[in-house]
């Protein structure tokens, strides 16, 4: 149905937001930690996928970096790797390990399951190619924020399923997990919160055009009873973020299937802090991914 509205309007918000989302807070920039990067492309069961990678500035001793893998946010529909830079940076400056930023394909052109069988198949293969890429692929963590936070928690239940790796981490940051409840049950603490119920619905049914799919496990992560075994997890929620019941609840759910869960909320901030600031608490959770994964991938 290519000229069906949800279709238009997904894509309308693609040209809007695409080049505002791209350009976070200027104080959250950290223009002055150097990044080192080159492109990488990644051939996937869904195409190719370009990554970019960000190198730590000293590597220790002859020891290969361990690797931390990050999926963007947009609602599935923004392709903009280059607004996660800032964090890129920082865990590769802070964690010490190599940071590959995926450019995975978005809807409403490449809906689900599209996204998912990229960002899963250059998982596994930065796992299995790390000598390649002068990395230690034994030593991965995957995360993600938004939109992202979605496609790791899907990334994280694949590689269960498969049994092809173990990532040591998973970082769900802001993370819609529920794409069945209607967006107008999820409630926020302020009267104008960043997501509107409208711009969720339109997320939505560009990513999963058919609904019969919006309660499959790699879509609603937060709709599944098998959670034991999924990989440790970082949980941060934002306390006014509509979203944030869901991703305080996944961390509850996590907890209770025996998964070691670190769990934030941070008060006082909206859906997507980590980029528009406000910058104290942005800054605060970003310290606290880079500290969790240097712990999870040096331990
Ligand atoms: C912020 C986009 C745009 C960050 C203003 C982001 C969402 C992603 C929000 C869903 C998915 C809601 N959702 O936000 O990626 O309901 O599926």
């Amino acid at each position: 149905m290519p000229f069906s509205l949800p279709r238009i309007q997904a894509r309308g918000i693609q040209l809007l937001l695409g080049g505002v989302m791209a350009r976070v807070h200027k104080d959250l920039r950290f223009t002055d930690i150097p990044a080192r990067t080159e492109s990488l492309r990644v051939e996937t069961g869904a195409g190719p996928v370009t990554c970019t990678v960000y190198r730590p500035s000293a590597a220790a001793g002859d020891t290969p970096a361990p690797v931390y893998i990050n999926f963007h946010g947009g609602g599935f529909v923004i392709a903009r790797p280059e607004q996660d830079d800032h964090i890129c940076r920082y865990i590769a400056a802070t964690a010490g390990c190599v940071v590959i930023n995926v450019d995975y394909a978005v809807a409403p052109q490449r809906p689900f399951p599209v996204p998912v069988t990229q960002a899963y198949d250059v998982a596994e293969w930065v796992a299995g190619n790390g000598a390649a890429g002068g990395w230690d692929g034994a030593r991965l963590a995957v995360g993600g924020h938004s939109a992202g936070a979605n496609l790791t928690a899907a990334v994280c239940r694949l590689a269960r399923e498969r049994g092809t790796f173990s990532p040591r981490l998973q970082i769900l940051d802001s993370a819609p997990l529920d794409q069945v409840a209607d967006p107008a049950t999820k409630q926020s603490l302020i009267a104008k919160p960043l997501l509107g119920a409208g711009l969720m619905r339109i997320f939505t049914a560009a990513y999963v055009p058919d609904p019969a799919d919006r309660a499959q496990p790699l879509v609603s992560p937060a709709l599944a009873d098998d959670l034991a075994g999924l990989p440790p997890a970082l949980v941060i929620t934002a306390e006014n973020d509509r979203l944030r019941n869901e991703g305080d609840a996944y961390a509850k759910a996590l907890e209770a299937a025996g998964v070691p869960v670190t769990h934030r909320v941070f008060e006082g901030v909206d859906h997507y802090f980590t980029h528009t600031g406000p910058v104290p608490a942005g800054k605060e959770a970003i310290d606290l991914m880079a500290t969790t994964l240097r712990t999870a991938l040096n331990g």
